[in-house]
């Protein structure tokens, strides 16, 4: 009996992080615009650290999922280091043709649901990445043409000390590999 029943828990398990992942964008733009949008306290504004070195923002595994089917909102990640300096702060994305973009948190509410809404500036330190990933920190990204597996979206991320740097987001389905390092 317990052979039977293995599989089917471990084909739940896996649709159910599939749902996860996919929230933001199975969400209509009325569910959206309906949520709490209270602003995170990640980032208390702080000043940042002035080590006098112009910080230098890499931006790696830069992607964006393909719109779902009859939607003009889709979400967009990315993980962004400093090559030099101390620290900076992510304050605003643009994607060319986008209507707008938005930073996103997710947040667990009282009944257990995953509950997305904007966030304000994110900080990035020499010691911690930013990361935007399915499930955490995305990019919100209303009104971009309908985009489809392949393609590519151009765009910046704009740094309070760094300024624009550009980036270029590949759309596919799944999360790139992070490359392994030896
Ligand atoms: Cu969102």
């Amino acid at each position: 009996m317990k052979t039977t029943i293995f599989p089917c828990l471990l084909a739940l398990a896996l649709v159910a992080c599939g749902e996860t992942d996919t929230h933001v964008v199975e969400m209509s733009a009325a569910d959206h615009d309906g949520m709490d949008h209270a602003l995170s306290t990640t980032d208390d504004g702080a000043p940042l650290a002035d080590d006098g070195v112009m910080p230098v923002i890499d931006v790696r595994l830069a992607w964006m999922r393909p719109h779902p089917q009859g939607r003009d909102v889709t979400a967009a990640y990315f993980v962004a280091g400093l090559s030099d300096g101390q620290a900076d702060r992510l304050v605003e994305a643009r994607i060319d043709g986008a209507e707008r973009v938005e930073l996103h948190g997710h947040t667990m509410d009282d009944q257990g649901m995953m509950r997305m809404r904007p966030v304000g500036p994110q900080r990035v330190a020499a010691e911690t990445p930013l990361v935007f990933a399915p499930g955490g920190l995305h990019l919100m990204v209303h009104g971009l043409a309908a985009a489809a597996e392949g393609d590519t979206a151009t765009g910046v991320l704009v740094f309070e000390r760094a300024g624009e740097v550009p980036v270029v987001f590949a759309v596919q389905a799944a999360a790139p590999a992070e490359p392994t390092e030896h």
